[in-house]
Parts: C-alpha cells; sequence; structure tokens
C-alpha cells in the first residue's frame, strides 16, 4: 500500500532544499530569466549540497539517497526557478544514473565522482532533427574504426549542451538490427569534431542551456561505450522512465509556485471594495488549484515510491509527468488570470511560470508519447496479446 509518510531525513533534504532556493536561487531568477545567463555559481553550490547526485553511492561521491528525497529536493529548486530545477534534473536522472547503472567501474572512476558532486556537468544526446518522440530512427552514425568508433551525425535540444563536460551520446552501431543496433557512447567535451552549436533562444527555463551538437568523424575509443554493444536503445528508454519522475517534480515546483503567487495575491488585491479571494469566482479557481497540485503531488510521489521498492514504475513516472506537466501549465495560466494584467508583464513572475512550464509538456516524452506509454502499460498488465505488434 502506497505510504505518504515522509522520514526524518526526507524532511531534512526538503527542508535544507526549501532554504537553499528560497535564499540563493529565488531572488535572481527573474533577472536570469531576462538575460539568460547560465547559473554556474548556483550549480556549483548544488554539488556542495549533494544535489547533482543525490541518488549516487557514496563511494562514487553522490548522497545515497533515494528518489523521494531527490523530488522533493527537485521541487524546491524548481519552484525557485525551473532552469536550476532542469539542469540539476539532467545531471542526476539522464547522466549519473545511466553512467552508475550502465557504467564499468573505469569510467566511474573517470567520470562519476566528479559529475556527483557537480564539478563536472553532464549531457543526454538521444533527441536528433528528425528523432524526437520516434526516437528508434536514431541516424547518428558509428562506424568502427581502430581501437573504437568514428560518430557522424547531428543532435537536437541538449539541456546544458554547451556547458557539459560529459555526454552520454546515442548513436546506430547497426543499422540493420533498427533499435537494437543502437549503442550509448560517453563523449567529453572538446573532443576533435564534436561541436555544441548556439544557444537556443527559448520560450522558457532561458538560463538552462539548450544547443544541438553536431559531431563530424568523432573517434570514441573502446573505452568510451557505456553498457554493451546494441543496448542504447534499453539504455535510453530506462533512463528516460526516471528522467520524467524528474520532469514531474520540476513541474510539480512551477505550479507550487504559482499557486502560492496567486493565493498571495489574491488576498493583498481589491475589487469591489474587498480582497479578491473573498469572491466566488477567484475562490473556485484556488480550491480547483489546490485540488489540481495536491493530486500531482500524489502522483508524483507515488512514482517516486514505487521505484524506491524496486517495483515497475514505467506508467507511474508517465501518470506523473503527464498530469504533472499539465497542471503546472493549467496553474501558470489561472496565476495570470488571477493578476489581471500585473500577471502579463515581466516585472511579475507568474508569465515567467507558464513559459517555463511549458516545456514541461514536451521534452522527455511530449504528453502525447505518454499517452502511448500508458496505454501500452495498461495492456500490457492485462495480458492483452495483439495480434499485430502495437505501433503507431
Ligand atoms: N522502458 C523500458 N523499455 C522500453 C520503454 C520504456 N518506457 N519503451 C520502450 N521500451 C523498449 C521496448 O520494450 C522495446 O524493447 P525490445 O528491444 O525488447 O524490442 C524497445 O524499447 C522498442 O520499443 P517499441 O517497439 O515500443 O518502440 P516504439 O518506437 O514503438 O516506441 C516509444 C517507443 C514511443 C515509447 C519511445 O520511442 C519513446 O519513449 N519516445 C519518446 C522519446 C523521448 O522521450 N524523447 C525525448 C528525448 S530526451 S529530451
Amino acid at each position: 500500500m502506497f505510504s505518504l509518510e515522509l522520514s526524518e531525513e526526507q524532511r531534512l533534504i526538503q527542508q535544507t532544499a526549501r532554504d537553499f532556493a528560497q535564499s540563493e536561487i529565488e531572488p535572481t531568477a527573474i533577472e536570469r530569466d531576462k538575460t539568460g545567463e547560465f547559473p554556474h555559481e548556483i550549480v556549483r553550490k548544488l554539488g556542495e549540497l549533494g544535489f547533482m547526485g543525490m541518488m549516487v553511492a557514496p563511494e562514487w561521491g553522490g548522497s545515497g539517497l533515494d528518489t523521494i528525497s531527490y523530488v522533493l529536493a527537485l521541487v524546491e529548486v524548481s519552484k525557485a526557478d525551473a532552469s536550476v530545477g532542469v539542469i540539476m534534473s539532467v545531471n542526476n536522472s539522464l547522466v549519473c544514473w545511466p553512467l552508475e547503472t550502465y557504467g564499468t567501474t573505469e569510467q566511474k572512476e573517470r567520470y562519476l565522482r566528479d559529475l556527483a558532486t557537480g564539478r563536472k556537468l553532464g549531457a543526454f544526446c538521444l533527441s536528433e532533427p528528425e528523432a524526437g518522440s520516434d526516437a528508434t530512427r536514431q541516424s547518428t552514425l558509428a562506424v568502427r574504426g581502430d581501437g573504437g568508433w568514428i560518430l557522424n551525425g547531428t543532435k537536437n535540444w541538449i539541456t546544458n549542451g554547451t556547458t557539459a563536460d560529459l555526454y552520454v551520446v546515442f548513436a546506430q552501431t547497426d543499422r540493420t538490427k533498427g533499435h537494437r543496433g543502437i549503442t550509448a557512447f560517453l563523449i567529453e567535451r572538446g573532443t576533435e569534431g564534436f561541436v555544441p552549436g548556439k544557444k537556443e533562444d527559448k520560450l522558457g527555463i532561458r538560463s538552462s542551456d539548450t544547443c544541438s551538437i553536431g559531431l563530424t568523424n568523432v573517434f570514441v575509443p573502446d573505452s568510451n561505450v557505456l553498457g554493451d554493444i546494441g543496448e542504447g536503445f534499453r539504455i535510453a528508454m530506462n533512463t528516460l522512465n526516471g528522467g520524467r519522475i524528474g520532469i514531474a517534480a520540476q513541474a510539480v515546483g512551477i505550479a507550487e509556485a504559482a499557486f502560492e503567487a496567486a493565493l498571495a495575491y489574491s488576498q493583498q488585491r481589491k475589487t469591489f471594495g474587498k480582497p479578491i479571494c473573498e469572491h466566488q469566482a477567484i475562490q473556485m479557481k484556488l480550491a480547483d488549484m489546490s485540488v489540481r497540485l495536491e493530486a500531482a503531488r500524489l502522483l508524483l510521489l507515488k512514482a517516486a515510491w514505487l521505484r524506491d521498492r524496486g517495483e515497475r514504475y514505467i506508467k507511474a513516472a508517465s501518470h506523473a509527468k503527464l498530469f504533472a506537466s499539465q497542471t503546472a501549465v493549467q496553474l501558470a495560466l489561472e496565476a495570470i488570470q488571477i493578476h489581471g494584467g500585473y500577471g502579463y508583464v515581466r516585472e511579475y513572475k507568474v508569465e515567467r511560470y507558464l513559459r517555463d512550464a511549458k516545456i514541461t509538456e514536451i521534452y522527455e516524452g511530449t504528453s502525447e508519447i505518454q499517452h502511448i506509454i500508458i496505454a501500452r502499460e495498461l495492456l500490457r498488465e492485462v495480458g492483452y496479446a495483439s495480434p499485430q505488434p502495437v505501433t503507431n
């Protein structure tokens, strides 16, 4: 039975994250949104707090915590600034996790300690110009060279793209095998032929750094193959299952921020002689917002809880990601509505919540992809055997 009680340690992590986020991240979030400046100093401090490798074992420099602690911290960080949230989420979920899970001891010695302590930053390179939702259609090609592989292709929408030190890159090593011919590689920043493009000019999460990356005859030694040859797609999917819990946490953080801003403003602003929180029209909105937020939080905690128990959590992660991301967008919209004209200007932070929220419905699997994953899991659970493979 799903249990909600947080341990003493989990509460402490949540409080530490809240204190840090409100004192060191939130006050400068509006400014970073304007300038697009990458929060180097904040990321360094998050590393010192043990938040860049929260679930990594202490022997590799991590905090050795569970998924629940991780999402509690990520909600607080994202509530203060969703740009910082995604930087933290990618490093923890999409880079440290596959490296610890599939890496050799030698690869972990070389990379994991620095990543888990925040001294170095990671990025995850799966998407391509022609392969987003249909991630099996990798065009980046790896051909055999002397003692390693030579990679050519382009990767798109890479979070931490121009800043990262280590990239987990997926490429096709055997075209005849489809998704079972995809392999994961570890590529260091500065490797010849591996060239991050210019930072994308985005609607939201503007101080996180997103770019495309060109690969031209990039040599990757055998010692930098992550997992087995042909295991890459499985690594990517298993990694994204966990990543989606991280994005759900980011979305819950944004939704909480929007809700709290709306609740506070509704008590200050007066119309028709009384604070607007006394008008039923606003009360209906606040009540609906609180229900959705609570439901999103519960779905998030359930997914994290299942993962910590070692149970299958694919459906729960997609439930949480789908619902929390939609909640973030809806609550940000309602927060703007409650603020009226003030909600529409950059001086007030609620318009940023909407711009930041939108991406949570897109990356690490769009809402449409989450529906597909949930439906497939439902059919699997009831033992449905399709006369044809369930394809789309
Ligand atoms: N977890 C673990 N394994 C998974 C999985 C999941 N969530 N989803 C698919 N797989 C496995 C399947 O079990 C299958 O394994 P086999 O090697 O045994 O055949 C393999 O991956 C291929 O799956 P499938 O045949 O279902 O592939 P499809 O192309 O039909 O669809 C989806 C797979 C749509 C689920 C996948 O491409 C996906 O998640 N796309 C979104 C990718 C994404 O999030 N992109 C954003 C990039 S990061 S910003």
